[in-house]
């Protein structure tokens, strides 16, 4: 990762908002800090014109019954899109817009997902190694943590029965509509 010149580092106390179990939470961060996710990224100046990118790579686990996932943001400029292109691991790209809306797309090795502006977006780990993708999105985008942080994201992708389901999140009272999922074949 030495061509890289930025390495951030997201542990579990850094997320205290994000895992809808709280109990779970506060157990799992008794017995220590968990390292949840972590972004290599290419400086650029942060103007329209230039593009970031670089790496995440959210470690496999689960708060609960909850996979282990990014924050998840909104561009501060929503008018912004992104593309996220899959290396390693399998996942779900959760997101969703300010209308209720929900999409889901799957994480897999080689595939492209394409983040439509105005659409928030977090990356799960639903496998048990490392997901590891590259990102790259217009240099003026700008990430709006907060309304994420405050409300969460409608839906959480939890594991059920030993299967990835994507369910209801008991935190958002927001009105939302039904998932629109993409996996690898369609
Ligand atoms: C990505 C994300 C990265 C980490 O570079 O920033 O996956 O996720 P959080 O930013 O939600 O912590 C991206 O979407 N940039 O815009
Ligand atoms: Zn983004």
């Amino acid at each position: 990762m030495s061509s890289f010149d930025n390495h951030i580092q997201r542990r579990l106390s850094a997320m205290k908002n994000s895992f809808a179990d709280r109990e779970a939470y506060k157990a799992m961060l008794d017995s220590g800090d968990a390292l949840i996710y972590e972004v290599y990224e290419n400086r650029r100046p942060e103007v329209a014109g230039e593009l970031l990118s670089g790496l995440s790579i959210v470690h496999p686990g689960r708060v609960g019954s909850e996979y282990f996932m990014t924050k998840g943001h909104y561009h501060s400029v929503r008018d912004t899109a992104e593309i996220y292109y899959c290396m390693q691991g399998e996942g779900l790209l959760l997101m969703e817009n300010e209308a209720g809306e929900t999409a889901v797309e799957e994480f897999s090795p080689g595939r492209v997902v394409y983040v439509l502006p105005r659409w928030a977006h977090r990356s799960i780990n639903t496998g048990k190694e490392d997901l590891v993708t590259f990102f790259v999105y217009p240099g003026n985008a700008g990430h709006d943590y907060s309304t994420i942080d405050t409300t969460g994201f409608r839906k959480c992708v939890v594991e059920q029965n030993g299967a990835v389901t994507i369910v209801d999140n008991p935190k958002n009272n927001l009105p939302h509509t039904e998932v629109s999922f993409h996996g690898a074949g369609a």
